[in-house]
């Protein structure tokens, strides 16, 4: 399932999701085998899934293959490729499609002249980390291989919309808004092709034209922008969504949209024009069972819980999430931050430095930006996680990344989430200032985070960032579910994250400058068994619910506070 609703009427799609021939290949050999042409017997596997789910593949961290037979009337055919991880290659017939390095983002082949028939398409997945890889092999969660989100075919006819990015200007009152698009379209005849393309916002046509494609090529249309004198807003309570339909003579691309604005002045955070409190936690799209390839139902499941605890948002730590997640914050309008996995403690200087691995977060970046435009939950971007804001490469990235969304990614705030805010170099580049910081846990005493929030508010002023917004948006503590003391200074129980979340909460909520939190996290997460992270029982166990999303008693704890701060917003 791509989507919450159908992208096509018209163009024909067919999942390639389902069962796979599928085997390991430790010794890295595949290649020389020829196992790109399909040579190989192995495992029925499903996919979308991740192989450590698997029996007695728990820890294999290596080369992947798979294979799937499949019939088509043939054509030109797109292969949509939704999330491989990490690094992926593809064959059709025993011939070399092309490969994609990232395990968060879709990818995709346009093929011409595919022939009636039986075809066989095979994928190398690799899930190794190298000193260029994002993330880095050390990382706080569990690097699930495999393909991980669907796998589709879509069966191009004449000129076809690849992509729709619908942009917008709100007027002064926000009643109205200038709309306009910017469309990649593709030709999937051979020859030259002329065809009406035509857009239209709900009931509106905002483009009508005729669209002339060389065959087999692609073409960008900017379109002028059109006045809607009359938009609903998408608004938290009442998230109101535009169908938008890109259609030409043979093919048509239906997405939604929302019409909301999102702003960070006079230390504040505006919805719409109206101020919000951000009250969030940190999600990892995982589950022990599942791993990366997480399955819709669960998706609601943990909307729902995350709903019923008083959030109205939710960070996306450390990845794009897949995008019938956004779907569902989109309908159900809660707010989103979305980030690239550049994730802290992994990335010395001179992995930072490396050219490779700079462009490689930018190509992050471009895909997440493009890919994710449309969606209007999605508030914030994050260019990267607790790295050393000190190192002298820090700022460099921080200033490309931030400017490459700023000209690229809609309205949306910019930041990245800083663990050491008191040094931090990059603090000018973001709209939002974010800090990560766990007094009480790490480092410190709970009654650090006091002298903390003084200092911090005297360091913002000195740096002339005192207008911005400050949100914590990492903080918690570990508990083992289930571990109970009567003493709230005991370590690692639910008596004591309880306790730590509730005086953050508190202190967050009444410090004036301070906009908003993303408790770390909703729920424990797998991380690697050899990792120097000391995580017992290999999970990161700060999560308010367990793995299999059983409540602690902090959930109960955080629900309460935020039902009192909701209640005095009123
Ligand atoms: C960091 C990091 C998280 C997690 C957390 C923790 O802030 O961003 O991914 O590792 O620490 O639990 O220590």
């Amino acid at each position: 399932m791509k989507r919450l609703f159908n992208e096509h009427i018209i163009r024909k799609t067919f999942e390639l999701s389902g069962t796979w021939c599928f085997t390991t290949d430790p010794q890295d050999v595949g290649k020389e085998k020829g196992y790109q042409n399909g040579s190989f017997e192995g495992q029925t596997v499903t996919v979308p899934s991740c192989w450590n789910t698997e029996l007695g593949l728990l820890n294999y961290d290596g080369v992947c293959w798979y294979k799937r037979d499949f019939y088509t009337e043939g054509g030109t055919l797109r292969f949509l490729f939704e999330s491989v991880m990490t690094y992926g290659e593809v064959w059709l017939d025993g011939n070399y499609l092309g490969s994609h390095y990232g395990a968060f983002s879709q990818f995709d082949f346009i093929v011409p002249n595919v022939e009636c028939g039986e075809h066989t398409l095979v994928v190398r997945v690799d899930s190794r980390a190298t000193k260029e890889s994002i993330p880095q092999k050390k990382v706080d969660w569990f690097n699930y291989g495999g393909i991980a989100r669907d796998v589709y075919v879509e069966v191009f006819k004449g000129i076809c919309v690849l992509y729709n990015l619908v942009k917008y200007n709100l007027t002064e009152d926000l009643s109205g808004a200038y709309v306009g698009c910017d469309l990649e379209l593709y030709n999937g005849n051979s020859t030259k092709c002329s065809t009406l393309l035509c857009v239209c916002v709900g009931e509106h046509k905002v483009f009508e034209k005729e669209v002339t494609i060389d065959g087999n090529s692609t073409l960008c249309v900017s379109t002028d922008k059109v006045f809607i004198e009359k938009v609903s807003l998408w608004e938290l309570d009442s998230p109101v969504l535009y169908t938008v339909v890109a259609k030409t003579d043979t093919d048509d691309l239906i997405d939604k949209i929302g019409f909301r604005l999102i702003e960070a002045k006079d230390t504040k955070i505006w919805l719409n024009k109206k101020s919000i409190e951000l009250r969030g936690v940190n999600r990892h799209d995982e589950h022990p069972d599942w791993g990366f390839a997480f399955p819709p139902k669960l998706m609601k499941k943990d909307i729902d819980l995350i709903v019923n605890l008083g959030c109205n948002t939710i960070r996306g730590a450390h990845y794009p999430n897949s995008k019938i997640f956004v779907d569902m914050l989109d309908e159900r309008g809660i707010l989103f931050w979305s980030e690239i996995p550049i994730w802290g403690g992994g990335f010395p200087d001179d992995v930072l430095e490396n050219p490779v691995v700079v462009e490689r977060g930018l190509e992050m970046h471009r895909e997440m930006a493009k890919y994710y435009y449309n969606h209007p939950s999605i508030i914030i971007w994050g260019i990267h996680n607790e790295i050393y804001t000190l190192y002298p490469c820090t700022r460099g990235i921080s200033k490309l990344y931030s400017e490459y969304l700023r000209a690229n990614g809609g309205n949306r705030l910019i930041t990245h989430a800083a663990a050491f805010p008191l040094e931090d170099d990059s603090l000018e580049f973001d709209d939002i200032i974010c800090i990560n910081m766990y007094k009480g846990w790490y480092g410190g005493g709970l009654d650090q985070w006091d002298k903390f929030v003084c200092e911090f508010d005297q360091h913002r002023k000195k740096l002339g960032q005192d207008k911005k917004p400050v949100v914590i948006s990492e903080f918690g503590a570990g508990a083992l579910a289930g571990f109970h003391s009567h003493f709230d200074t005991v370590r690692w129980s639910e008596e004591y994250q309880a306790d730590l979340l509730k005086y953050c909460l508190e202190l967050f909520h009444k410090t004036d400058y301070i906009q908003g939190y993303y408790i770390w996290q909703f729920c424990n997460i797998r991380t690697w068994p050899e990792m120097d992270l000391n995580r017992v029982r290999c999970f990161n166990n700060k999560g308010i619910l367990d793995e299999y999303r059983n409540p602690k008693a902090s959930y109960f704890t955080v629900k309460e506070l935020n039902e009192r701060f909701i209640q005095e917003e009123n």
